[in-house]
């Protein structure tokens, strides 16, 4: 593809705008960065410097205007302002994952779904390596696919995470292998209701051809309803039925591909109902290629997870800590909960998403003791469990620890899994993870001196 001389505005100026920035500069365009508010972090002041990349800062205007394409990063609603001038000026509106999927020559594997996008996508990513293939991990998982791009070779993949926000405003994005995990209500604060949502996400499929492969849980109905649309070849995966031609699994028994046995379920590293499903979408993905057997059942029985996902931070008292800070949305928490031992402290909160969190009711009342609420959705939480489990406010991560030790037990366990987003008190779910980590560990043994 031939950027040489073109203008182009890229708009937000975080991880994606950035590196879309210095890509497009590599190749002889002139990047112009415009973000809506005040950039301050200095790391990102002096790499735009240092690239002598053109921006404005504290809102769009029409300078934005003034390119041949437009790059949107994930964070940008395609229903923002300065989107919906662009393409009234007849500009070409790209999100970073279709000008990413336009430098790419290597093959792409897709991953979305409601839950389990980065677990599955950095255990595909293991996989793949481990079979020899030239692998490139990235997407919504924390680094942009944009910037690795150009250096996927035609014999190599891109593992890339795609969350809706991504997936939203494609327009010939296509994976070779696409693999949709689940569906259930997520991001309904930014998507126009929740058909809006599975549209978007649905999108993964809309450009594959035959000869394509699109992995897909059968367990899931939205998506056993509208899947078998896809002109792509159906590799279903389920823990409910037994597919003659599909990956299938029991809890307690083995993990199949149609009637050959593959690994004893229990021999998955990743423990939890959720996490056997995602192996088994991961063996779809992985067969698809044509990995072998024993490559993929190597990293299976060795793959531990990944940070901030039901990651066990210490036990310390008895009292076991838990960190699943990606746990954004409501589904999330209820697998989260489901998969450790009760009685449970869960710390809650942040940024509502528009999330229902009446429809963890029974697991709060079957697994909870006390919720110990954060942020700004801590009124609406307590609104809804109030009647149910003791809820109490922290003000910050170290009180919700503080308050936790307090009310724990030898053999509860605190979970972090605050069904929300994290901006409101922090910088993403990494760094909300990091500070619920710092503070596990500055817990004192009990009777040491402070
Ligand atoms: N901005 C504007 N105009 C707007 C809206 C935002 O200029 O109308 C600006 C903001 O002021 C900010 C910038 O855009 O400076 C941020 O852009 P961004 O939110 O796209 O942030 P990136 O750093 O580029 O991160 C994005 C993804 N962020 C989101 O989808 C919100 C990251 O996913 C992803 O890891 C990264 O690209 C690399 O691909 C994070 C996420 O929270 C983890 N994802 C959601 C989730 O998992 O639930 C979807």
């Amino acid at each position: 593809m031939n950027l040489k001389g073109k203008r182009i505005s890229i708009i937000g100026a975080g991880k994606s705008g950035v590196a879309t920035a210095e890509i497009a500069k590599s190749l002889g365009a002139t990047p112009f960065i415009s973000d809506s508010a005040k950039i301050k972090d200095k790391t990102v002041l002096e790499k735009l410097a240092t690239l002598e990349i053109y921006c404005e800062f504290g809102g769009h205007t029409s300078k934005a205007l003034a390119c041949d394409l437009m790059v949107v990063s994930p964070g940008v609603s395609a229903n923002a302002e300065i989107i919906f001038d662009a393409k009234q000026a007849g500009i070409i509106v790209w999100p970073e994952i279709e000008l990413a999927y336009r430098l790419c020559r290597g093959k792409i594997v897709g991953i979305t779904g409601s839950n389990g996008k980065t677990t599955t996508t950095a255990l595909i990513g293991e996989i793949f390596k481990n079979a020899g293939l030239p692998t490139f991990v990235c997407g919504n998982i924390g680094n942009p696919f944009v910037a690795i791009a150009q250096q996927v070779p035609e014999n190599g993949y891109a593992i890339v995470e795609l969350s809706s926000f991504q997936l939203e405003q494609i327009e010939s994005f296509k994976p070779d292998i696409a693999v949709f995990l689940n569906l259930t209500p997520d991001h309904l604060d930014r998507h126009d209701g929740l058909e809006a949502y599975i549209d978007a996400k649905m999108r993964i499929f809309e450009n594959q051809k035959v000869g394509d492969v699109a992995v897909v849980n059968y367990d899931d109905q939205t998506l056993s309803k509208r899947c078998p649309e896809v002109k792509s070849r159906l590799v279903w995966f389920s823990l409910q039925k037994m597919l003659d031609d599909g990956i299938w699994a029991t809890t307690e028994g083995s993990i199949f591909d149609g009637k050959t046995e593959l690994m004893k379920s229990s021999d998955v590293k990743i423990k939890g109902e959720h996490n056997l499903s995602n192996a088994c979408a991961a063996i779809g993905a992985a067969l698809s290629a044509g990995i072998s057997k024993d490559k993929l059942v190597e990293i299976l029985k060795s793959f531990a997870g990944v940070e901030h996902r039901l990651e066990p931070v210490r036990l310390i008292g008895g009292v076991s800590y838990i960190n699943d800070s990606k746990g954004t949305n409501v589904d999330s928490v209820f697998w989260a909960l489901k998969a450790v031992p009760a009685p449970v402290i869960l710390i809650a909160g942040g940024k509502d998403k528009g999330g229902d969190f009446s429809a963890l009711n029974e697991m709060v009342i079957k697994k909870v003791k006390l919720v110990i609420l954060i942020g700004q959705a801590s009124d609406k939480i307590e609104a809804t469990w109030s009647k149910l489990v003791t809820c109490i406010r922290a003000d910050s991560m170290e009180d919700a620890i503080l308050k936790a030790r307090i009310n724990s037990k030898p053999g509860d366990t605190v979970l972090l899994s605050p069904g929300c987003a994290s901006f409101d008190m922090f910088d993403n779910y990494e760094h909300r993870g990091q500070v619920f980590k710092k503070a596990v560990w500055d817990l004192k043994p009990e009777g040491a001196s402070k």
